[in-house]
């Protein structure tokens, strides 16, 4: 019977079975409905975990970053999840696992999970798939959720502002992601980090940021720029720690609730548009449907009329 399979790897998941979060995942990124009834399962039990989303240009060292703040973690008992997510990546699926992730001390470990996810799914787009993913690390127990996403863009940032902290990973170098700073192409992270701080142009990157930094609106968090050494550890327990301090700050303030609230909002808003869109799809093979948009073609009909029309229909 479904339903008490269903029910079985939602135990299994909740006690924090790795196999069950896996296939769970895998659900996820499949559009699989009985990954959806699954999450409607455990939900209630999400909103624990610390979820931290950390971006940056290709290379500059997340992910060696991200297991270095993993064994941090580990050794303060916590239980870690990562998820490398590639937007641009359908093409190399395969080649995630290994060549992203430079996890490979931590795979053994049966209190980390390490998973990568490139395809969308076909509801809503990678962001909702990330979040459903992040609340099911989240109700398998885990106190620490990383999100990795490679680039700057918005479709990135989109992705690790599902996180409740945002930390931006750069190296000296990386001059066009001052840029985009600079033009408010991104938003102002939580934390950043100049990663490969044994480079000389080390000190010149971080007054570039401070520069920029200074330029925005003065707000009650102070963005730390913290110069790290990820492959040999440099740094990484500042790292945590100021982590751990903002997170300490956005819960006092309140800011952590409301942040919480906006990326649940816009899950729904998002998932309930890419169902509309599909419903709406399929309406266009509608016979009396295709009419109206006959009608269109022929410039009888305008297309704003055609579409009050047709949600008009889609409501009745
Ligand atoms: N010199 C130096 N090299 C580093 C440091 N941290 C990481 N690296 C190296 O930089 C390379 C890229 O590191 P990754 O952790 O894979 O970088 P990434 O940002 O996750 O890369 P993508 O996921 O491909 O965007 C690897 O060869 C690392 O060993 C550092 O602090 N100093
Ligand atoms: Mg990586």
């Amino acid at each position: 019977m479904p339903a008490k399979t269903e029910s079985d790897l939602a135990k299994r998941l909740l006690s924090g079975d790795k196999r069950a979060l896996a296939r769970a995942i895998t659900l996820i990124e499949n559009d699989d409905p009985e990954g959806w009834d699954l999450v409607r399962e455990v939900y209630p039990k999400t909103g624990r975990a610390r979820i931290i989303g950390l971006t940056g240009p290709p290379g500059v060292g997340k992910s060696t970053l991200i297991g270095a703040l993993t064994k941090e973690m580990r050794g303060a008992d916590r239980e870690v999840a990562v998820l490398s997510i590639d937007p641009s990546s359908a093409f190399t699926k395969g080649a995630l696992l290994g060549d992203r992730i430079r996890l490979s001390d931590h795979f053994l470990d049966k209190g980390v999970f390490i998973r990568s996810m490139a395809s969308r799914g076909a509801l809503g787009g990678l962001s909702e798939a990330t979040l459903q993913a992040a609340l099911l690390m989240d109700a398998s127990g885990k106190d620490d959720v990383f999100i990795e996403t490679v680039g700057v863009g918005q479709a990135e940032i989109d992705i690790v502002d599902n996180g409740d902290t945002v930390v931006l990973v750069l190296m000296p170098g990386s001059g066009d992601s001052i840029q985009a700073l600079k033009a408010g192409v991104m938003e102002i992270p939580d934390v950043i980090v100049v990663n490969k701080a044994d480079h000389p142009m080390t000190d010149t990157m971080v007054r570039e940021i401070r520069g920029v930094l200074s330029l925005g609106p003065s707000v009650s968090w102070r963005v730390p720029i913290i110069k790290t050494e990820a492959a040999k550890g440099e740094g990484v327990a500042e790292l945590a720690e100021k982590i751990t301090e903002q997170r300490a700050h956005i819960e006092a303030e309140g800011t952590l609730e409301e942040r919480r609230a906006r990326n649940l909002r816009n899950e729904v808003l998002e998932l309930a548009a890419a169902r509309l869109r599909r419903r709406l799809d399929a309406a266009a093979e509608d016979p009396a449907i295709a009419e109206l948009l006959e009608r269109v073609v022929r410039r009888e009909l305008d297309p704003a009329s055609a579409a009050t029309e047709l949600l008009e229909r889609q409501d009745g």
